[in-house]
Formats: C-alpha cells, sequence, structure tokens
C-alpha cells in the first residue's frame, strides 16, 4: 500500500525514504524539516474515524495543550477521539482540560477499551521510554500510527512521522497543521495550544522563538486564549511549601567549572520534612542558569523509589540531549532529563563528571552565544 507520494519543495527537508515500520505498515520519515509538509496526513486522517491521542509519560502543558488541539481538530472533521495518555497530568494543569477529555492508561482504561481505535497519533515524544505502559500495549497492536514531534531523540515507534525538530513546541505544529487544514479552533483548543508553546519557549524566550512563534500566539490570542489568565494558572499557583523548597534546595547549588556549570539536588526527605511534592521542582534548574556567566545547569531530584530524576539545561554550545542519552534519557539540545539509579550521592558524581566533560571538550568560550537550534 501506498501512503502517499511526498513531493519535495523545500531544499532544507532531509528526506529519509521509506522502510517497513515495526507495525508493518510501509511508511516514510521526514525529519528535521523546517517546515513540514502536511499533505500526507490528510488522507490518513480522512480515512479513518475512531482516533485515539496520546502523549509522553509525565504530561507537560504541550503534551496535554497539543493532544488537545489536535483533539479539537479531529472533532471538527467528525471524528471519535480519545485522548489517553501513559500518565495522569499534573494537578497544575487540569484548568487546561475543562472538558476531561484527557483519560490515563491503567484500569479500565486499557488494550481492550482501544480495540476499536483504528489510526493512534502519538504526540509530543517518539520514544518508547515516554510511552510507559501504553508503549507496551502498543507494541501489541497493527494499529497505523503517525508521530508528531519536535524532539531530537527518537526510536521507530513504527510510524509515520512528522517531525520539526527546530520547532519551538509541538504545540506549533498542531496549529499549523490546523490552518494547514483549515480547521478553526476552539477557544479551549486555542489556550491550550498557547499553554503548550509558552511553556516550551519558557515564555516566549528560548532561542527556538522566533517571529512565527509570536505570530502563532497572536493567532490563538485572537481565537480567544489569554495570557494573563494562562499566566496565572500555570506559574501563580505556588504553595508555600513550594517557596521554603527552593530556598532549601537554592541554599544547596554550587558552581563549578570555573563558574560555567552551575547544579543542586533535592533529596527525598526535603519533600518529606518541608512537606513538599516533587512537581514542586520543576523550573528549578532554570534559576540556576540565572547565575552570570554559566553555560549549564542541572538538578538532581531523588524519587520515592530512590531514583534521581535529572534535568539539564544549556544556553547552547553544549549538548545536553546528548549528555542525557548516556544515562538513557533524551530531550533537547538545551533541554534534556535522565534518571539514574540511587543512590544519590552516586548518582550526582557520575552526572557531575559527564557534565564536566561535556564543557572541557566545547571548542570555545564565545559559541555559548550562539544559540544551538
Ligand atoms: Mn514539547
Amino acid at each position: 500500500m501506498e501512503w502517499f507520494q511526498s513531493t519535495i519543495e523545500n531544499p532544507l527537508q532531509n528526506f529519509c525514504g521509506n522502510f517497513a515500520g515495526e507495525a508493518g505498515l510501509k511508511v516514510f520519515i521526514i525529519r528535521d524539516m523546517n517546515t513540514i509538509d502536511w499533505k500526507p496526513i490528510v488522507p490518513l486522517i480522512e480515512s479513518h474515524q475512531r482516533i485515539l491521542v496520546s502523549s509522553h509519560v509525565r504530561p507537560d502543558a504541550d503534551a496535554i495543550g497539543s493532544a488537545l488541539g489536535l483533539a479539537c481538530l479531529l472533532k471538527h472533521l467528525g471524528k471519535t477521539v480519545r485522548i489517553v495518555n501513559p500518565s495522569a497530568p499534573p494537578a497544575n494543569l487540569f484548568w487546561i482540560d475543562p472538558e476531561q477529555m484527557v483519560e490515563t492508561f491503567g484500569g479500565s482504561v486499557n488494550g481492550a477499551s482501544l480495540a476499536e481505535t483504528d489510526l493512534h497519533i502519538i504526540v509530543d515524544t517518539s520514544a518508547w521510554q515516554q510511552l510507559g505502559e501504553l508503549g507496551k500495549w502498543m507494541r501489541t497492536t497493527t494499529i497505523p500510527r503517525i508521530v508528531i514531534d519536535h524532539h531530537v531523540s527518537s526510536d521507530d515507534l513504527g510510524a509515520m512521522e512528522f517531525k520539526d525538530t527546530r520547532s519551538e513546541a509541538t504545540g506549533s505544529l498542531i496549529f499549523r497543521l490546523c490552518e494547514f487544514m483549515n480547521v478553526p479552533l476552539t477557544q479551549v483548543a486555542a489556550t491550550a495550544l498557547y499553554a503548550a508553546i509558552a511553556t516550551d519557549t519558557g515564555w516566549f524566550r528560548f532561542p527556538a522563538t522566533n517571529a512565527q512563534t509570536m505570530q502563532i500566539a497572536g493567532s490563538l490570542m485572537e481565537r480567544g486564549a489569554d495570557p494573563t489568565d494562562i499566566y496565572r494558572h500555570l506559574y501563580e499557583q505556588s504553595t508555600l511549601a513550594r517557596l521554603h523548597l527552593c530556598g532549601r534546595v537554592l541554599g544547596r547549588a554550587q558552581l563549578d567549572a570555573d563558574g560555567l556549570l552551575a547544579s543542586t539536588v533535592v533529596k527525598w526527605s526535603d519533600f518529606v520534612e518541608l512537606g513538599a511534592v516533587p512537581a514542586d521542582t520543576e523550573d528549578l534548574v532554570n534559576e540556576c542558569l540565572r547565575i552570570a556567566g554559566t553555560r549549564a545547569a542541572y538538578i538532581g531530584v531523588e524519587q520515592m523509589n530512590s531514583q534521581i530524576k535529572f534535568s539539564f539545561r544549556s544556553r547552547g554550545g553544549l549538548n545536553v540531549a546528548s549528555i542525557a542519552e548516556k544515562f538513557g534519557g533524551g530531550g533537547h539540545k538545551q533541554a534534556a532529563g535522565a534518571t539514574l539509579p540511587g543512590p544519590l550521592d552516586l548518582a550526582h558524581a557520575r552526572v557531575h563528571a559527564a557534565m564536566l566533560e561535556g564543557l572541557k571538550a566545547l571548542p570555545d568560550p564565545a559559541s555559548s552565544t550562539i544559540p544551538a537550534s
């Protein structure tokens, strides 16, 4: 079966040919395109009716917002849509889904209850490791798959891929798909996509942000997204426990490599003693990068199961995705993550050494001012 005939119009397109994917489908891979050719997705969507949309474990605003934006498009086209993620959304993102569309795989939401699915679209990840138990179910099915994503790290999910690793957010890709298919966004979808893009760009300041990002944001506002309201929901819902946790963890921050590397760690006992929760550590790694002269930062967060979850950040130059991959993780050049076995001291030492080595290998300090993407 020929899925589509691709026409390469953009010289930036790196067309990687076709192959038989894991599900036995003949698929095309299109990677590293500045602009995605959406034409091939249209017949796939048009020819299927019961569409499952999923994203990654520990879904963030881009994961959930992209899924909701895509669901809006699919519902507009008369499709039956379910959003099922491998893990539940964090409480601070419940507001983004007022219709409570997002379900979590497990319990009554299992393979049997999804058996009628005839197309599966995965957004904001292309890694098996990010799909948890849902991924295990996926490996048992032959349902055609589509991936819409902007991450560098990638597995072969046996899917037709629509990837743009230069894109600032998967939410932007979903917006472009809606434009391409001429589907108007509801206020709920526009709000979800705005949250997706605003968070993945660090509120429009990360280097992947460009003039088109702002144009998309403007279009989303015209469709009802309210930045003041979205910002308040995302960033002004802190607790006293979180503030106390920030104080303790930032008090522990250290500078190494002649000031190029800032890091800190969170012990499980910090959560217990202060009444804080792991979600309270979100963005703490970015606080470390506020120190003048730093080029990279990381934070290690001890989990209840004694594993250590690391988040890496770079201002450019250092590719933290490749460092995360050394430890079985992944992500973007400037923001990545990995989970290591404990104890905390040992995991910290391993990560610290890898970061120092990565910084040492950088050719020229001036490269820190050049955006990596
Ligand atoms: Mn994303």
